[in-house]
């Protein structure tokens, strides 16, 4: 017999054990595992913060392009169409949402308000707008169904607002920068968690002349939707990266130089926006925004030239591929669909892209350096999980990492991913495979960052070794390397 006193003393004393027990196991356990993890170092010049490091992340997304242009076949409406040719009878944002979800595109970014003024909702601070269209009676709002539909496929949503505005009658006047910050407000306020706002820095000749309150325009999205990647030539979050046919830099850098640039006439050379700026004060990432036709808008007349899956195929190998996010425009036709033209196409790089990165030959497989880290770190290269690192303490003084395949494969593309939470350093390296003679040379290249892919015809071999023989700072810190065999085009 035991009394009820000592029984309860026993027990608190078995916990106390248990609870000892489970904090020595911790301590051990934890220690295995800090034995193993790779000490990283600290982080170089400029960093992307929590949001920016999500919009990375993000790669591949869809533009729309719409509103009286596409009634008119303009690029660049003059802000005094009538209103009522606005009228798309079928408008489905459903279809757009459903179509770029079943192209892998993670978000949807429309032109809430392009050059011509024309609001896709009904604004209080114009006249010109969906209200005023034939659309359902003047009671239809493109941004209230399409924010509806990207949450019912898991999109995010984002929204294009052009500062320069060819129907509003208070453009050129210190008025206007009030009218479109309220604007932009509205959106903000009504449409919302909104991913990333877009500003165009685009304007034509010989128009009216308005100096933009940026800070004001800001202060509003940061305002309302904290968490939103702000656009425009110079960022500040996102930048433009120089041109509209899909290619970023070979070199990119996500950091660029933007003290005393503007947007638009102000902003640095085209060919700095494209490359960045090594080791640049901000942080500040490219968007490639490219259009799936000629066109941004659509024209029934650019049906059969939309983009082929090679083009496609070759645009996101210079964006993705390049340190970059995509921003594929894919227009609305007059009907408010999207033409089977443009879906066919964005299926067939859908599946290519699933089948090319299906399988990452290098998964799992052997990596050794030189000079030598611990095996348990190097398989932080390997192991398919962008959040384990690998790096080599000290300088980058040319650091040799060889992935051993264990037999002949064939393989066309090199995917390597630096841990960009600590910046971006890979400034050169050169990769060779071994053709079971020696080590032949797949070429010299420049940046990483983000992603870089690199893209090749096919050889067979069982060994690639990368060269990093430049960084900034320290040694690289990667978090993958794949490789793999797409399908031939
Ligand atoms: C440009 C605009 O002028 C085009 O119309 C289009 O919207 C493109 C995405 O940006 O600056
Ligand atoms: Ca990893």
């Amino acid at each position: 017999m035991i009394c009820q006193n000592c029984y309860t003393l026993l027990h608190q004393y078995h916990i106390l054990m248990i609870n000892r027990l489970c904090l020595i196991c911790l301590f051990a356990f934890s220690f295995t595992i800090n034995s193993f993890a790779q000490k990283l170092p600290d982080p170089i010049g400029a960093t992307p913060n929590k949001y920016q490091l999500e919009w990375q992340d993000m790669e591949y997304y869809m533009f729309i392009h719409f509103g009286p242009n596409t009634f008119t076949d303009k690029e660049w409406g003059h802000g005094d169409e009538d209103p009522k040719i606005f009228n798309p009878k079928k408008l489905d944002a459903r279809q757009w949402a459903r179509t770029a979800k079943a192209a892998g595109m993670k978000a949807i970014i429309i032109t809430a308000k392009h050059h011509d003024g024309f609001c896709l909702f009904p604004s209080k601070y114009s006249t010109h707008t969906v209200r005023e269209s034939a659309w359902k009676d003047g009671k239809g709002d493109v941004l209230k169904e399409l924010s509806a539909a990207c949450k019912e496929y898991g999109l995010k949503f984002g929204v294009y607002l052009s500062p320069w505005d060819r129907n509003h009658p208070d453009y050129g006047t210190p008025k206007y920068n009030d009218i479109f910050a309220k604007t932009l407000n509205e959106v903000h306020t009504q449409y919302g968690p909104i991913f990333e706002q877009w500003f165009d820095g685009a304007k034509g000749e010989n128009e009216k002349k308005q100096d933009y309150d940026f800070p004001k325009f800001y202060e509003v999205v940061r305002r309302n939707n904290p968490q939103a990647i702000i656009f425009s030539d110079i960022g500040p979050d996102a930048r433009w990266m120089g041109n509209e046919n899909g290619i970023a830099g070979e070199t990119n850098w996500a950091t660029l130089n933007t003290d005393g640039f503007g947007v638009g006439a102000d902003a640095p050379a085209a060919k700095v926006l494209n490359t960045g700026d090594e080791g640049g004060k901000y942080w500040i990432p490219a968007e490639v925004d490219v259009s799936i036709r000629p066109g941004w808008f659509y024209s029934a007349a650019t049906d059969d030239k939309v983009k082929t899956l090679k083009e496609l195929e070759s645009i996101y190998n210079t964006s993705v591929g390049r340190n970059s996010n995509l921003l594929l425009n894919v227009p609305v036709n007059r009907d408010g669909l999207i033409h089977p033209a443009d879906s066919t196409r964005l299926m067939e790089l859908r599946r290519f892209l699933d089948a090319a990165y299906k399988t990452n030959l290098a998964k799992g497989k052997k990596v050794t350096t030189a000079p030598a880290t611990k095996a348990a770190v190097t398989s932080n290269l390997t192991d398919g999980n962008t959040n384990t690192a690998w790096t080599i303490d000290g300088a980058g003084k040319g650091v040799d990492v060889t992935i051993d395949l264990g037999k002949a494969t064939s393989f066309n593309r090199i995917v390597l991913q630096e841990y960009i939470k600590l910046g971006q350093r890979v400034k050169r390296f050169t990769v060779t495979y071994w053709d079971g003679k020696a080590y032949k040379s797949l070429g010299a290249h420049t940046t990483i960052g983000h992603k870089r892919i690199l893209s090749f015809p096919t050889i067979t071999s069982s060994k690639i070794k990368i060269t990093f023989t430049e960084t900034l700072g320290t040694n690289p810190v990667l978090s993958e390397i794949g490789i793999y065999k797409a399908p031939e085009l």
